[in-house]
């Protein structure tokens, strides 16, 4: 363990890497952007360090800074989408373990193929990202494509092609093992599916390689599953999360931890939590869609910075402990007058792998029925690292009642993860 005594002596600045904006105020602090890489000269308190970018010194928020992103940059920066590590997770069974157990979201799939079966007749069809194949088996067991192109960059695709041949599809389903973007095909394709959808619908980017692939190969007027997205958000409460990471440290075993609470907020409170799994009772208002995805029309240039305002009305008193999101997607029909399939994640809906994800502010917040949450999200792409991404949310709180005229805004900037 360091001693203070060590930690004075060891003088030289480290170098960190900012995941996210930070506008400085007043003539102390540092202004930088996501991806500036700073020195950090001391560390007078576990918020705010010395540090200069640029010949220029002020103070920084610590929780805006990553060592580990500046120590790893020089190993793999020469591949910003990390596909050895990301396609390498995918060669194992595990993820596809997980997505397969996910009935909600397989039998959506399932169900998009039977609904529209007597359409996808004689059509062709590419699954991007077929993993382990089951769109492209639903396809060819429950439909009559004239052929399936099952594309697959990880090493599952060797299995991916005996499972084929041993439900006895191989005729129909085609694997190509291979990145999206490198796919050369025979023909166009008349239906593009792909389930791509990451946490926070955008995490990972697989998205860019599904809107790659239609641009080369979808024809004219052909059909995208999913064919929109929508990314939801509600202003909720967590008060088993907040209890279990934070106020456990105000009196363990009749201890005041107290002191140890700003530690506990950097490190629970500034990534958001994937895998939530939020109680409708816990959401304070109707959930809000604020961005709308439309799959023929959605370009890799609109994926960098994705902005909405919003607008909450408090439907119950509690406590205002974050945001959560989740989000939606739809599969329209081929057959006339035929049904949407949806996909929800939200707690309304029968639970996915995806569960919600939760962005806690740093405070939690008592509001009041009629209270109104307003602000703004926005969702900026890693200009470097091309699979994360920051969410950050300004908002205000407006009271409703008369003799407290009060307003509280706040802001905060949560990495995905860097
Ligand atoms: N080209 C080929 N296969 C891909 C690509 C790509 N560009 N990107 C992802 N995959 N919903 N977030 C594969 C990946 O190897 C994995 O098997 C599957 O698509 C991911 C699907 C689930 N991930 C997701």
């Amino acid at each position: 363990m360091q001693t203070e005594k060590e930690d004075e002596d060891d003088a030289s600045p480290e170098e960190y890497v900012a995941l996210s904006d930070f506008t400085g105020s007043g003539s102390e602090q540092l202004s930088f952007s996501t991806g500036d890489r700073l020195l950090v000269h001391a560390k007078p308190s576990p918020e705010w360090w010395w540090a200069e970018l640029e010949g220029v010194i002020g103070y920084v928020p610590a929780s805006h800074l990553n060592r580990e992103a500046a120590e790893e940059e020089d190993i793999s920066l020469d591949d910003p989408w990390q596909d050895e590590e990301y396609f390498g997770s995918y060669g194992t069974l595990r993820l596809h373990l997980e997505m397969l157990s996910d009935k909600s979201r397989t039998e959506t799939y399932r169900q998009v193929i039977l609904s529209n079966s007597s359409s996808l007749r004689n059509k062709v069809v590419m699954d991007l990202g077929c993993g382990t194949g089951i769109i492209s088996l639903f396809c060819a067991q429950l439909a009559q494509p004239s052929k399936v192109y099952a594309v697959e960059a990880s090493s599952m695709a060797e299995y991916t092609r005996q499972l084929v041949k041993q439900n006895g599809c191989e005729e129909v389903v085609t694997v190509l093992q291979g990145r999206a973007e490198e796919l050369e095909l025979p023909e166009q394709v008349d239906i593009l599916v792909s389930e791509w959808m990451g946490n926070c619908l955008l995490f990972e980017f697989m998205v860019e390689s599904v809107l790659v692939a239609r641009d080369r190969w979808l024809r004219d007027g052909g059909v995208m599953w999913p064919s929109s997205a929508a990314f939801t958000l509600v202003p909720c409460q967590a008060d088993s999360y907040y209890a279990e990471k934070m106020a456990f440290w105000e009196r363990p075993y009749g201890l005041d931890f107290t002191p140890l609470q700003t530690l506990a907020q950097q490190e629970f409170f500034t990534k958001p939590k994937f895998s939530h799994d939020i109680e409708p009772n816990d959401c304070l208002s109707a959930p809000c869609d604020i961005l709308c995805l439309d799959m023929y029309t959605l370009q890799v240039g609109d994926l960098e910075e994705m902005k909405s305002d919003f607008q909450f009305c408090v439907e119950k008193s509690g406590v205002f402990h974050g945001f959560t999101a989740w989000f939606t997607v739809r599969f329209e029909s081929l057959e006339a007058g035929g049904a949407t399939v949806e996909l929800n994640t939200g707690p309304n809906s029968e639970s996915t792998h995806w569960k919600q994800t939760l962005f806690m502010l740093d405070r939690p917040v008592s509001v009041c029925t009629g209270d109104s949450i307003s602000g703004t999200i926005v969702l900026r792409r890693n200009p470097i690292w091309r699979r994360h991404m920051t969410v950050s949310l300004h908002w205000k709180i407006s009271s409703c009642s008369q003799d407290t005229d009060n307003c509280q805004v706040g802001r905060k900037s949560f990495p995905m993860w860097r």
